[in-house]
């Protein structure tokens, strides 16, 4: 039986990820961090917590010998590092802590494999992001990065670590460089699935407006669900290497809001304001993504796109919302 860690696992991914694992065999374990609101903490995966080959571990990204202690504890044979401070807006806010997660943390899970499990497979959560502004479409592997915000620079320092410590220590690291994806686990700040509840709570009775940023940023969004087994598939090749994941198609928010107002049966552009508080310093205009790679190398494609993944979302909350209707 194979050992995975998950760092994240309780994150819109992680959760995913494990799912898909457990169902496989492997033995999970899980990196969770504490937090005050221990009643809120493991919502993705409370529905796994009694499956008897998922083990947690308490530990931080940023505290090295917490990761050290994991690799020395399990030498997993894979490693799926998705933990990180996920919020782009955020990461203007919070650029230090952003990047000692998403940068530092990284290093941490490298020199932890590096020195003492070098044979664990290594997946790292790379971002699209990294693209930043620059514009020219589709964007794949051999596209130039220009970082936009301080999470998609700390992203872009770990990708350059995990392309180095393949060359120089021969490591079996992987750099996913995920195109959005969304899912009725998305964390409520995002912006699709900001639109979904806000959709949900107004057909309810519930909310009477929804205050976003910037509508005409375009995105290539796909179901997370999917998107996990791409990582997965990663570590299977015999050599490692990086790989775009996307649909291969891009939408603007306002496309977004329009598919979530047909599920929804009401116009919900009329409650929609538009605020700079959810503006960002500098915006990634523009993302669409090529996954030719991974199609031709890993057989993996996406096929749930954006409309249908709307009304999936729209739904999934029009249920949980319609618990706080008496
Ligand atoms: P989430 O924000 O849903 O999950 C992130 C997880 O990381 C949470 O469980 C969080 O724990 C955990 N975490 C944060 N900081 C630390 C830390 N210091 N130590 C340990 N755990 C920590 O993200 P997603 O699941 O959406 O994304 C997974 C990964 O993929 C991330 O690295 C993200 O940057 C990347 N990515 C995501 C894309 C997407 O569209 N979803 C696209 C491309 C890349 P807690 O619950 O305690 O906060
Ligand atoms: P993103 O996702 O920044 O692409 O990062 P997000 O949903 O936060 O924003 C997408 C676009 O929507 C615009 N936007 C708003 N965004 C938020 N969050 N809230 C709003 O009110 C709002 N209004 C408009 C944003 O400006 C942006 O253009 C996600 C994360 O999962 C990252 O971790 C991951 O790396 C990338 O996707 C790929």
């Amino acid at each position: 039986m194979s050992t995975a860690v998950i760092t994240g696992i309780n994150g819109q991914d992680g959760s995913y990820l494990a799912e898909f694992l457990l169902e496989k065999g492997y033995t999970v374990v899980g990196l969770v961090r504490r937090t005050s609101s221990e009643d809120q903490k493991l919502t993705n995966i409370e529905h796994l917590l009694k499956n008897q080959n998922l083990v947690l571990e308490d530990g931080d990204l940023t505290d090295s010998s917490s990761i050290w202690r994991l690799v020395q504890d399990y030498k997993p044979d894979e490693f799926y590092n998705l933990a990180a401070q996920s919020h782009v807006g955020v990461s203007f806010t919070s650029p230090e802590s952003t990047t000692e997660i998403n940068a530092t943390g990284v290093l941490n899970c490298l020199e932890a494999i590096r020195n003492i499990s070098p044979k664990t497979r290594f997946y790292q959560a790379s971002t699209s992001e990294m693209f930043g502004d620059n514009t020219q479409v589709p964007q794949s592997e051999i596209t130039r990065f220009s970082p936009n915000s301080p999470y998609a620079c700390a992203k872009v320092y770990a990708h350059n670590l995990v392309v180095n410590y393949r060359k120089a220590y021969g490591l079996f690291a992987c750099s996913g460089i995920l195109f959005n994806h969304e899912s009725p686990r998305r964390g409520e700040q995002f912006v699709t699935r900001k639109i979904t509840k806000a959709a949900a709570r107004i057909k309810l009775g519930l909310q009477s407006s929804l205050y976003l940023g910037n509508l005409d940023a375009q995105r290539d969004w796909g179901y997370a669900k999917e998107y996990v087994e791409g990582m997965w598939m990663m570590l299977q090749q015999d050599k490692p290497d990086d790989y775009v994941l996307a649909t291969g198609e891009t939408q603007t928010i306002r496309d977004f809001i329009d598919y979530v107002s047909e599920a929804a049966g009401f116009n919900l552009m009329e409650y929609v304001s538009v605020t700079s508080t959810n503006m960002r310093p500098s915006e990634v205009p523009l993302l669409l993504g090529d996954p030719t790679k991974a199609k031709n190398q890993l057989g993996w494609e996406a096929k749930t796109k954006a409309k249908e993944l709307a009304k999936i979302m729209y739904e999934s909350d029009l249920v949980k919302e319609e618990k706080h209707v008496k």
